[in-house]
C-alpha cells in the first residue's frame, strides 16, 4: 500500500532534526521568526512553517526517470517556508504590503531571507484549478512556489473538493533556505515541495478527513517541478517527503510510487557520508537541452529500441512513455519467472531473441526474494543490451533517422514522440547504447547496495554488543534508528526486519563499508564513462577524496557540476575535510570564507523528511 498518511505536524524542533543538526538549526529558526516579525509585523505564534529538506543521493543516478529505484536520503539543509494568513499588528510600521485581494482571490506575498531573491507577489483563485496562474516568463525563485501552487490546485480539482477552509485573502510568506543551489542537492525540489505543502496547509488539506496524503503530495511536487522545465524523475521530492533520519530511502516508481526506509548500519567505527560541492553550478534550466533533457530522450530512444528487439508491442505515442523499467517488466511477465538462458520458444514471437543470440548464464543470486526478480532481470538485460543497442561504432550514437529506421516509423513521428522539450545532441547523435549500459548497471547497483543494507540489518540484530567483547574485530550493531520516534517516517522496508539468509555471519564492518564504497565507485565510473555526466571538478574531488580516506566517492545528483558524496569512516572525517580544503578549495577558491567552506563540504547522516511546524 502506498503511504498516504498525512504529512506530520511538528510542535518542537527536536521532532524535526536529529540532535546533531539541531545544535545549529535552532538559531536559524529564531532568526526566521524575528525576520517575519520585522517584515510583516506578525508574531511567531501566528506562523506555520513548512520544511522540506534537500537530499543526497547515495546511489542510483539518472535512473529515476527510467523507472528504476534509487537510494537517496534527506539532509539537514532545507527550505523553510514561514507563512501566516493573519494581518499585521495594527501598530506595525513596516514596508508596504500588497493589499489583500478584493475579488475573492488570494494574494500571496513572497519574500526571501536572502536578498538575492527579490520580493514578489501573485494572485490566485484558491477555489479554482490553478489555470489562472502562469509562471514568470523569466525564471524567478517564485517560479517554484507558483508551480507548487498550480500543482496542488490541479490535484484538488481533479480529486474532489477544493479548500476545506475559506481561502484567506492574503498569505504572507518568508522563505529561508540552506540547500546550496545548483549543487545536485535538490534545492529546487525542496523549494517546490515546501511550497506545495504550505499551500495545502493554507487550504486545510494537509490533515483531517480529506487530507492529501504524502504519496499524493509527492506526486504533486514531482508534476509541479516539471512545469519549471526539466523532465525530471521523482527521486528528489520522494526523498524530501519520506526520509527518516539514519535511514536511506528505497524509492520505487513503477507500478506506483513507493518509499521504504532502510536503517543505515551502525558500524564500529561509525561512518559518515561527506558531501563536497565542486562549486561549479549546474543550472539545469540553461543546460538541460544538451545535458539532462537530452539524456531523458536518449534513454527513451533506447527503451523503444529495446522493446523492438525483445519483440514487445509498444506504442511510441502512448503516455506515460514506455520506460526501460516498464519494458523489462513487460518482457519478464510475458516470459514467465523461469531462470536460466533465454531460448526462443513458441510462447514468444521469434523476434524476441534474434537467431544466434545467446544470453550468459545467470550468476546464482543471494538476494532476498523481493529483490531477486529485479536483480535477476537486470543481469539478464545487461547481457542483452549489447545485442539490442550496441555494435561497432555505436559508442558514437545514432541519429534520429537511424533510430526511426530501426523502429520502422517516420523520423518526425519519432522525434515528436520522444522530445517534448528541445534537445541538442552533439553532432545530431543520440548515444543510446552507452546510456542504457549505465542505466541497467546502475539499477543493479541499487539492488546490490540495498541488499547489503538489508543483510546487515538482519546480521546486526543477531550480533549483540556482548559478542564482541574481548575481540578486536569490528562488528555490527543493531541500528538504533527503529527504536527512535521519527516524525516523517516512511514505512520500514520489511526485509530489514525479516529473517534473511545471511551468508557471511561475521562479515566485519570494514568489508561491509568496502562493499558499499565499491558500488559507489563503480557508479561514479559509469557516470563518467557511459553517462558522461561528470566534469573535471567532480573527477578531481572524487580522486582527492579517494586518496584521503574515502571508501567510496561519487557524484550525487544530476552531475555536470554540483556535489560529490563520499563514504568516510568517522574518525577520518576531520582529516578528510582538511585534505579537500587544502587540495581543492584553497587551490580553486582561495577566497572562500569559513562559512562558505562549511557550506561546501560537510558530513551528513541523513535526516527526517518534510513536515509542517507550528509552535504550541
Ligand atoms: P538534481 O541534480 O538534484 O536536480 C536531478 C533530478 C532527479 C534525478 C537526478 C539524477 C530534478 C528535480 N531532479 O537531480 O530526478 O534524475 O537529477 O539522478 O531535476
Ligand atoms: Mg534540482
Amino acid at each position: 500500500m502506498p503511504d498516504q498518511s498525512p504529512l506530520p505536524l511538528a510542535t518542537s524542533l527536536d521532532e524535526v532534526y536529529t540532535p546533531a543538526a539541531l545544535a545549529h538549526e535552532g538559531e536559524r529558526w529564531n532568526n526566521l521568526f524575528d525576520a517575519f516579525q520585522k517584515e510583516y509585523g506578525v508574531d511567531a505564534k501566528h506562523l506555520k512553517v513548512s520544511r522540506a529538506p534537500g537530499r543526497v543521493n547515495i546511489i542510483g543516478e539518472h535512473i529515476d526517470y527510467c523507472g528504476f529505484s534509487v537510494l537517496p536520503a534527506a539532509i539537514e539543509r532545507d527550505v523553510l517556508v514561514a507563512f501566516a494568513t493573519t494581518d499585521p499588528d495594527p501598530s506595525f510600521k513596516g514596508a508596504d504590503l500588497p493589499a489583500p485581494n478584493a475579488e475573492g482571490k488570494t494574494t500571496f506575498v513572497l519574500r526571501n531571507l536572502s536578498s538575492k531573491f527579490t520580493p514578489t507577489s501573485f494572485e490566485v483563485d484558491l477555489a479554482g484549478d490553478g489555470s489562472d496562474l502562469s509562471l514568470p516568463k523569466d525564471h524567478h525563485w517564485s517560479s517554484y512556489f507558483i508551480a507548487g501552487t498550480k500543482g496542488v490546485l490541479k490535484h484538488l480539482q481533479a480529486n474532489a473538493g477544493t479548500a476545506t477552509v475559506a481561502p484567506p485573502k492574503r498569505v504572507l510568506i518568508l522563505v529561508g533556505g540552506t540547500v546550496p543551489e545548483g549543487s545536485g542537492l535538490s534545492s529546487s525540489s525542496a523549494m517546490t515541495t515546501a511550497s506545495a505543502i504550505a499551500v495545502l496547509e493554507v487550504l486545510g488539506r494537509r490533515d483531517g478527513e480529506d487530507a492529501v496524503g504524502r504519496k499524493d503530495l509527492t506526486n504533486v511536487a514531482i508534476e509541479s517541478e516539471r512545469l519549471v522545465g526539466v523532465n525530471s524523475g521523482g527521486m528528489d521530492q520522494s526523498a524530501s517527503v519520506f526520509s527518516r533520519s539514519k535511514h536511506l530511502l528505497h524509492v520505487e516508481f513503477i507500478p506506483h510510487l513507493e518509499a521504504r526506509a532502510i536503517p543505515l548500519p551502525k558500524t564500529i567505527p561509525p561512518f559518515s557520508f561527506v558531501i563536497a560541492n565542486t562549486l561549479v553550478k549546474s543550472e539545469k534550466k540553461v543546460t538541460a537541452k544538451f545535458q539532462y533533457n537530452l539524456r531523458v530522450v536518449e534513454t527513451r530512444l533506447g527503451a523503444l529500441l529495446l522493446a523492438k528487439f525483445l519483440g514487445l508491442p509498444y506504442n511510441i505515442e502512448s503516455r506515460p512513455f514506455p520506460s526501460y523499467k516498464t519494458i523489462v517488466d513487460a518482457y519478464f511477465q510475458h516470459r514467465g519467472p523461469s531462470h536460466g538462458p533465454i531460448r526462443s520458444n513458441s510462447q514468444r514471437p521469434e523476434k524476441l531473441v534474434p537467431d544466434g543470440a545467446t544470453v550468459p548464464a545467470l550468476p546464482s543470486s543471494r538476494l532476498p526474494p523481493r529483490t531477486a526478480g529485479g536483480a535477476h532481470e537486470l543481469r539478464t538485460m545487461i547481457g542483452l543490451i549489447g545485442q539490442a543497442l550496441g555494435g561497432p561504432g555505436m559508442e558514437n550514437g545514432m541519429t534520429m533517422a537511424q533510430v526511426a529506421q530501426k523502429l520502422e516509423v517516420g523520423e518526425d513521428v519519432l522525434a515528436n514522440a520522444v522530445t517534448d522539450r528541445e534537445v541538442e545532441p552533439q553532432d545530431g547523435r543520440f548515444k543510446v547504447w552507452t546510456r542504457a549500459r549505465h542505466v541497467f548497471s546502475e539499477a543493479l547497483r541499487v539492488y546490490e547496495f540495498k541488499d547489503i543494507l538489508c543483510r546487515t540489518a538482519a546480521t546486526s540484530q543477531r550480533a549483540t554488543p556482548d559478542a564482541v567483547e574481548g575481540s578486536d574485530k569490528p562488528i555490527l550493531e543493531t541500528s538504533s534508528a527503529d527504536s527512535e520516534p521519527d516524525l516523517a517516517s516512511a514505512p520500514l522496508d520489511p526485509y530489514t526486519t525479516s529473517s534473511l539468509a545471511v551468508p557471511d555471519e561475521d562479515d566485519p564492518s570494514k568489508s561491509l563499508l568496502e562493499q558499499m564504497g565499491g558500488l559507489m565507485n563503480e557508479s561514479m565510473k559509469s557516470c563518467q564513462v557511459d553517462y558522461e555526466c561528470s566534469c573535471p571538478e567532480l573527477d578531481e574531488i572524487v580522486s582527492i577524496a579517494r586518496r584521503n580516506g574515502a571508501i567510496g566517492s561519487r557524484v550525487t545528483g544530476a552531475g555536470w557540476g554540483g556535489a560529490t558524496v563520499s563514504l568516510v569512516s568517522e574518525p577520518d572525517v576531520p582529516r578528510f575535510i582538511e585534505a579537500l580544503k587544502k587540495e581543492y578549495y584553497n587551490k580553486r577558491y582561495p577566497s572562500l570564507s569559513e562559512q562558505e567552506l562549511a557550506d561546501a563540504v560537510f558530513p551528513t547522516k541523513s535526516e527526517a523528511g518534510a513536515c509542517v511546524f507550528q509552535q504550541t
